[in-house]
């Protein structure tokens, strides 16, 4: 009769959990190599020179940048075949992404019309990888966007309407009128939590989101997004370190659109890639070209499914680039012209028309404008809606500031925790008592 494996050890235990877990590395002598996947098909590299002059007026110095090197004349590539997406999902995405677009064009001009309370921030040329990333999360787990991934909220179930009574500060609006911009979220229902503007803070966030899941037993992904300039925070090294170490099923993408505030992307750091910050963190590091709906799909995928199979976190950079400054108040002029030019014709909902309609011919023309007439349609109707809708009363100004009855029950969204780490603690051990647990979730 076969002997009944002996149950591991404590000691088993630790040696396994102490196993170094970094993917990729080689080694081959005293050289260790590692691997970093980069699904782009051209792989763009321009130097910026800057420049100080005296302003025109006299009154002081200003600053801007020229392009040194690179080949600015370089043919557009095609988009990347998906491994996964179907007929149907391509066209839902795009379709994401010309409401994202159009939308924004609208709040500009609510913006220019005075009916907007403080800014306005886009994600022009950002709009494949804010829509395709969302898309490949399931509906039960999670969302933390950032102020550009507005097009993410569309994708998650907020309506065009939510998010310009947010920006005009109506009544009706996510958070009623008491907050500006995007920062709102949904942890009832769309799983979104509500973009924090200290950079870098959603992805320790996050990283407790998939540690909630996983100890009511169930590992999800968990999605966040920080910029080139953000990912130089403390707290970015911080969350991620302890997603990975905890092997959380985070998906973090790094958005490097080049600029972060009127700093170039290589001012902000000296490393080649954002990617290869995996490599200190021992997690995937993957490259994509953020402006091709199919690569940032594809890589999003990838890391979720490791992420449900409780494999730990990816970190995805996708480069592309910021087309507009930094808010609605900033012109950009300190980026060169011949930049944006070189981006324009990247432009991801272009570039994925092209490919739906002349490529693949999975839409003709007029299905094509059929669906773009359909969501101005959906625009108009929501815009609409979202003018005419009510200011706030004075008098719910202290609303949702304190507790009311009921007012944060918060429930687990999966199981009763499950996990020996908060629930099986003996009565000596400083952590919670087994009865605790559920106590901590009311
Ligand atoms: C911790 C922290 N430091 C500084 C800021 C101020 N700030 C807001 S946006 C921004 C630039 C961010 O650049 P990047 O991360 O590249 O994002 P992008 O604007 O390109 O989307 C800065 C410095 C902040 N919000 N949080
Ligand atoms: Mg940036």
């Amino acid at each position: 009769m076969a002997k009944k494996k002996a149950a591991p050890t404590a000691k088993y235990l630790q040696a396994k959990r102490q196993k170094p877990r970094a993917k990729g590395a080689e080694q081959t002598g005293d050289l260790r190599t590692y691997t970093i996947r980069d699904y782009r098909l051209e792989k763009p590299s321009f130097t910026l020179r800057q420049i100080v002059e005296r302003k025109k007026d006299g009154t002081g110095d200003e600053l801007r940048y020229e392009v040194e090197s690179g080949d600015l004349s370089a043919p557009v590539p095609p988009i990347r075949e998906s491994k996964y997406l179907s007929r149907e999902q391509c066209i839902e995405i795009y379709r994401w992404m010309l409401l994202n677009r159009r939308m924004e064009t609208a709040l500009e001009n609510l913006y220019k019309q005075g009916k907007v309370v403080g800014g306005v921030y886009f994600g022009l040329g950002q709009e494949a990888c804010s829509c395709a990333s969302a898309y490949a999360l399931h509906k039960d787990e999670w969302l933390g966007p950032m102020i550009r991934n507005q097009g993410a909220l569309l994708v998650r179930g907020f309506s065009p309407a939510d998010i310009m009574m947010q920006y005009m500060a109506k009544a009706g609006s996510p958070t009623k009128g008491r907050d500006a911009s995007s920062h709102f979220g949904d942890i009832e229902t769309r799983n979104v939590v509500a973009p924090i503007s200290t950079l870098g803070d959603l992805i320790p966030v996050l990283a407790g989101v998939a540690l909630g899941a996983r100890l009511q037993g169930k590992h999800i992904a968990v999605m966040t997004y920080i910029g080139d300039g953000g990912q130089s925070t403390g707290v970015t090294y911080e969350g991620l370190n302890f997603a990975a170490v905890q092997n959380l099923g985070l998906v973090l993408i790094v958005e490097n659109n080049l600029w972060g505030y009127s700093t170039p992307a290589d001012m902000q750091f000296r490393v080649k890639d954002l990617a290869e910050r995996a490599i200190a963190y021992g997690i995937p590091g993957v490259i994509v070209d953020g402006t091709d709906t199919c690569q940032v799909y594809d890589a999003c995928h990838e890391a979720c499914e490791r992420a449900r199979r409780g494999e730990g976190p990816t970190l995805i950079e996708a480069k592309m680039m910021r087309m507009k400054g930094h808010a609605i108040h900033d012109a950009a002029e300190y980026v060169p012209e011949p930049l944006f030019e070189y981006w324009k014709k990247r432009d991801p909902i272009a570039r994925f028309e092209d490919y739906l309609v002349n490529k693949k011919k999975w839409l003709t023309s007029a299905g094509n404008e059929a669906l773009i007439a359909g969501v101005e349609q959906q625009l108009e109707t929501d815009r609409e809606q979202a003018i005419n809708s009510p200011m706030p009363t004075p008098e719910s100004a202290a609303g949702g500031v304190y507790c009311e009855e009921g007012c944060h029950n918060i429930k687990p969204k999966y199981a009763m925790p499950k996990s020996r780490t908060i629930g099986d603690r003996d009565e000596k051990s400083s952590g919670p008592k087994r009865s605790e647990a559920p106590v901590h979730l009311k």
